[in-house]
């Protein structure tokens, strides 16, 4: 749709379209709330006449609890739907790539770690990813909480003490993409910037095999 970012992940489309649901079924509803206020408002003005007054009116009552609770329940059906093949990880990844954050940058393994790239506030580091091909991250943190953001993935997770948390990216399209910390970690947050590249398969295959020497 030409007034949404065009998400650049396999993944972000679902994202893009349970979004899409939500906004639509908040639209729907703030106008029906909105457009009952307003009848109320214009159609009960004093001059008029006096509202009727009543107390317990239960097909009104039940209506009110049963329409919510349905629109609740269709939301969470879709949002799981959606959101289940964003967290699936697959079992034979591509690639795989340890992020580790800490305060106040990021650290990025590839290949067991055999090569890796530690950010400083003023240089923030590069998480290069092969286009078109499905890479695993695994996140942690070394202190504090931290997220994983990259907006134009619409993929944010969070990096948890003691906790590994894996997920896929499969970008389909090369470029440059600013990301940042999401969670509030301490004084320099801000500074917890990130550039990830999408690069072409072969280029990102010679950076491996160079140990890190050919960048991408
Ligand atoms: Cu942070």
């Amino acid at each position: 749709m030409w007034w949404l970012i065009h998400p650049a992940t396999a993944q972000a489309g679902a994202m893009q379209q349970a979004w899409l649901v939500l906004v639509c079924a908040a639209a729907v509803v703030g106008i029906f709330v909105y457009g009952a206020i307003l009848w109320c408002v214009v159609a009960y003005r004093r001059d008029r006449h006096e509202a009727q007054h009543f107390t317990g009116n239960v097909p009104l009552e039940i209506a009110c609890t049963v329409i919510p609770l349905l629109v609740v329940i269709g939301l969470f059906i879709v949002t799981y739907l959606d959101e289940m093949p964003v967290d699936r990880v697959s079992a034979q990844p591509e690639s795989r790539i340890d992020a580790t954050g800490f305060r106040w940058s990021w650290r990025f393994g590839y290949n067991g770690d055999r090569i890796t790239s530690t950010g400083t506030p003023d240089v923030p580091p590069t998480l290069y990813l092969p286009v078109g091909r499905t890479t695993e991250i695994d996140l942690t943190t070394s202190d504090v909480n931290h997220s994983f953001w990259v907006p134009g993935f619409l993929f944010k997770r969070d990096a948890i003490p003691g906790m590994r948390n894996a997920f896929d990216l499969t970008p389909t399209r090369t470029g440059t993409y600013l990301s940042r910390c999401a969670q509030f970690c301490g004084l320099d947050h801000a500074l917890m910037t990130f550039v990830v590249d999408v690069v072409p398969d072969d280029a990102y295959d010679r950076y491996i095999a160079s140990n890190g020497t050919v960048k991408p």
